[in-house]
């Protein structure tokens, strides 16, 4: 998207319900303090910070055995459904402050409703070490960050959460970059419903350029919206060490830097998700700064005046 009075969305989700551990609540707060609206504000954007969302746990649904906390869970993702839908709704572009990654049932759903409504597929990149592709039946921590591809990829024990048809999203317009740690069951769902899955060795053998134009083709040529869902551990750790659930082997600043810039030169991107973030577990606020910098990259700031040319 280029720079201009478009109005940004920062709608925080401090939810850790998801994550089986502490310390993600606190992500919305240090992505504000390392700036992530000034950076903004300062590419042309109108920035609307909508606080933090505070939802009372859904006391409708019966706490499940293998679904850590879902009452906590789905009231986020019934908050952010709503939110992420209104902003879009009123023309302005949506970006969640998490919070683990379960908040992405919510914000998905959100945009999943708006693109039915103006009659455009929705599109899913999905940048992360983990498929997070889940049940309540094959998850091995039954934690629900684990778990949002398959709710808005159909998963019907879900239902209940979100009373909507599904699937909310195709599986086959899902398409999952970065991938280097998946379940035994999570690779055969993840196969069978036909998810995209770019992993660790296709990046090194294709190159990330290469990979990101292919979905980028693939998505203008649909005339669809793509939602960028990004967890922290996508990248390396030793870049950015302040997230629950480490994975060696990440990308690189580089990479990622490069998928921001071809991201903003498509102008396809509708709606962010910036998840995972643990300040509990960062070392002096870097992995809160470079997805800061990585939010700005994505939002229009060039190193040259001349768009990133692509493969
Ligand atoms: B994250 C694991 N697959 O289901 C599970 O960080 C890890 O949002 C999930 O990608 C990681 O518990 C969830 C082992
Ligand atoms: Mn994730
Ligand atoms: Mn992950
Ligand atoms: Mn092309």
């Amino acid at each position: 998207m280029k720079a201009g009075r478009k109005t940004i969305s920062l709608i925080g989700a401090p939810i850790e319900e998801g994550s089986g551990r502490r310390g993600a609540a606190m992500g919305p707060t240090a992505l504000r303090i390392a700036g992530i609206d000034t950076i903004l504000a300062d590419l042309g954007y109108m920035v609307v910070d909508e606080g933090d969302l505070r939802p009372a746990p859904a006391r409708d649904l019966a706490n499940h055995p293998r679904a850590n906390n879902l009452q906590a869970v789905a009231a986020f993702t019934r908050a952010l459904d709503s939110a992420v839908h209104e902003a879009a709704r009123a023309g302005r572009l949506p970006i969640t402050l998490g919070g683990d990654h379960a908040l992405a049932m919510g914000s998905v759903s959100g945009m999943a409703r708006y693109a039915a409504e103006v009659g455009r597929p929705l599109f899913v990149l999905w940048l992360d070490a983990h498929a997070d592709f889940n049940s309540p039946d094959t998850s091995p921590s039954g934690n629900m960050h684990g778990m949002p591809v398959a709710f808005f990829c159909g998963q019907a024990e879900f239902a209940p959460i979100l009373n909507k048809d599904r699937p909310l999203v195709d599986p086959r317009k899902v398409f999952q970059v970065g991938i280097r740690s998946v379940d035994e069951r999570e690779r055969v769902e993840i196969a069978e419903h036909g998810v995209n899955v770019y992993d660790m060795r296709a990046v090194d053998e294709t190159g990330m350029a290469r990979i990101i134009h292919e979905i980028l083709d693939t998505v203008s040529h649909a005339d669809g919206l793509l939602h960028v869902s990004f967890d922290v551990d996508f990248l390396d750790p030793e870049i950015a060490p302040g997230v629950g659930t480490t994975v060696p082997g990440g990308a690189t600043f580089r990479e990622a830097h490069l998928i921001m810039e071809m991201l903003c030169d498509s102008g396809l991107v509708s709606s962010l998700d910036l998840v995972e973030l643990n300040p509990f577990l960062d070392d002096r606020g870097k992995s809160a700064r470079i997805l800061v910098e990585l939010t700005a990259s994505l939002f229009g700031r060039r190193i040259l005046d001349r768009p990133t040319r692509s493969a």
